[in-house]
Formats: structure tokens, sequence, C-alpha cells
């Protein structure tokens, strides 16, 4: 089959080497689903797998923007290149940690390893996930070793993003009540490891001792899941995650479970990609339209139900 060839091998060039003026663009034009964004996407496909996606989700406010940028810190004294994909930017807009501590931000922000993407979680109905993986694939062709993505772990929507990357960090912090939530809930199930933040607050031990009760009970066996307790305030502990990641994916890539998981997420991201193209293409399509014009017609006289028709409906749509 032939690949479609891009409208602008300049802006596919300067991608690759990671001009941020080039990647800023692209990214506007996945996230306005641009027809040439497709294109661009394609060519640099082959230049994606490199980079090392770390999911980072939690409860509202346990500080995982705070701790995004210390691990940012921490891996830039390595030299090595970092996208960061924020997908409820909420504390970026009003002032939490990332934009209300001006220095750790700004440090950041100004330099030129580092690429950070905000996105609006709101009005975006099943595209977010498309867009974030697309963005992570633009990220890693460009050239970011790392690419950091911050969801708020409160829907399965956020936790499925999560799940689209190599490994996923869940963070929770002693003060927060949500963190007990979320040991019961799906998103201690997509932990590959947990970070207790806030451990200069009060509870951190004892959060430490259930989660790890918590672990046991459900493997039967020692814990499996590495537990780190940080202080990203005073980026204590940051060090030893970025540690404990590296190993993670160096194992990972050992024993062949990076290769399974980056299968099941593209086969996520594939079913993402129809899921929105298809309704997209139902949406602008005349005929489409008229045909549900029809039916409604026909459920509204009593030929019909809603329900009744779903399996020839699917069938005259695919
Ligand atoms: N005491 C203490 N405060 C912290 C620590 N880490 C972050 N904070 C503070 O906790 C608050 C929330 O931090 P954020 O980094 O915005 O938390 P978040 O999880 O990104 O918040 P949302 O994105 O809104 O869910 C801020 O006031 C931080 O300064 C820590 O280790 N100890
Ligand atoms: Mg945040």
């Amino acid at each position: 089959m032939s690949r479609k060839k891009t409208q602008s091998p300049l802006l596919i060039e300067r991608i690759l080497t990671g001009d941020k003026i080039a990647v800023s663009k692209a990214m506007s034009l996945i996230e306005n689903d641009d027809p040439e964004a497709h294109s661009i996407l394609d060519s640099i496909y082959d230049k994606t797998g490199k980079a090392l996606r770390l999911g980072i989700t939690g409860p509202p406010g346990v500080g995982k923007s705070t701790l995004l940028c210390e691990l940012t810190l921490c891996i830039r004294k390595e030299n090595e290149p970092v996208g960061i994909i924020a997908v409820d930017p909420s504390s970026y807009i009003t002032g939490g940690a990332l934009l209300g501590d001006r220095i750790r931000m700004q440090k950041i922000a100004t330099d030129d390893g580092t690429f950070i993407r905000s996105m609006a979680t709101r009005g975006n109905l099943g595209g977010l996930a498309r867009t974030t993986f697309e963005i992570a694939d633009l990220l890693d062709a460009s050239g970011k070793k790392y690419i950091l993505i911050e969801t708020v772990g409160v829907g399965q929507s956020e936790v499925d993003i999560v799940n689209t990357c190599d490994i996923t960090a869940v963070v929770l912090s002693p003060e927060s009540g949500d963190s007990i939530q979320a040991m019961k809930s799906g998103l201690m199930e997509a932990a590959d490891i947990v970070i207790i933040n806030k451990k200069d607050r009060p509870g951190a031990e004892k959060l430490e001792n259930e989660l790890r009760s918590t672990f046991e009970l459900r493997t039967g066996t020692s814990v499996r899941v590495p537990i780190l307790k940080t202080n990203a305030l005073l980026s204590e502990g940051i060090p030893a995650v970025l540690s404990e990641v590296k190993g993670i994916f160096s194992d990972m890539r050992k024993n062949g479970s990076l290769a399974r998981r980056r299968r099941n997420n593209l086969k996520t991201k594939l079913c993402s990609l129809l899921q929105y193209n298809f309704l997209k293409a139902i949406k602008l399509s005349q005929k489409a339209d008229r045909q549900m014009e029809c039916l409604a017609e026909d459920v509204l006289c009593g030929k019909n139900t809603p329900y009744s028709d779903l399996d020839s409906l699917m069938v005259k749509f695919l």
C-alpha cells in the first residue's frame, strides 16, 4: 500500500531535528484535526518508539505536577530531552505547582531540551486519547528520550490515557482521602510503580503499610509493585524514582513485556483512531444523516425501537 506523502517535507525535517516551533505547529495541526496532521504523523512514525513514555496519574492535588517538574529537572541533569503532556491543565492555569512555582517552572519552560504541552479534556469527545497518543508520537520522533504524561486519575478516560504509556506511576499522598479510594479503584491496577508524595505529611508510613498489604492481598505474594516516598517540594526521593523507572523499563525490555505492552497500546490506539474517524465520517455524511432521519422516523411511528436495528445499522455504516 502506498503511503501518503506529506505536503511539508521541510516541516517534517524540522520536527525530526527537535525544532520547537515546528513541533508546536504540528501539534496545533493535530489538535485542530487538520487533514495535514495525518500525513505528518505518517511520515514521522518510523522515527518513533525510542522514548520511554511514563504516565503520571493520581487523585487531584497529590503533587503530580510538582513531582513531574522535579523528575524533569532530574532527567535534564543527565542531558536527556524531555517532552511533557499535561492532560488536564487546570493546575497550570489556576496557579498550581507548575505555574505557582515560577522558579521551578521557568527552569523547565526556558530549557531547550524540554517541551511542554497542556491539553484540555473538555469538549473533546473521544478524541482526547487519540490526540494524546499522536502528540506523544510527535515528541518521540522529535527526539525526546522521556515523555511524561500527567493526568488526574479520576475518570476512566484519563486512566486509559495513562494505560497507553510504557510505565504508569500512580501518585498518592497521605493527606488525600482520595488515596484510599484510589487504592480500591482500578487506578491501582494500572500501577507499575506507586509514589507516596508529601512524605513530610503525617500518615505517609501508614499509607505505605496499607498499600503493601493491599498488594500482598491481591497477589498473594510479597510486594511486586515498588512503592517509593518523595517530598517533591524539597526534591527529596526524586533520583530514586528516576532510577526505579529506568530499572523497570530495562527489565521490561529484557523480559519482553515492553513489546507486549506496546502491542496492546497500539491496539488501543488503533481502536481509538477507528472510533474517532468512524464517528466523524458518520457526522459528516449527508447520506448517513438521511438514514438516521429515516430510522428516527421508523422509531417514532412505532415500526422499530432504537435498539432493534443496531446490527443492521452497523453493517450499513461499516
Ligand atoms: N507538603 C508538601 N506539599 C507538596 C508536595 N508536593 C506538592 N505539594 C503541594 O501540593 C499542592 C498541589 O501540588 P500539584 O503539583 O499542583 O498537585 P497535582 O497533583 O498536580 O494537582 P492537580 O493537577 O490539580 O490534580 C501544591 O501546593 C504543591 O506545592 C510535597 O511533597 N509536600
Ligand atoms: Mg497537576
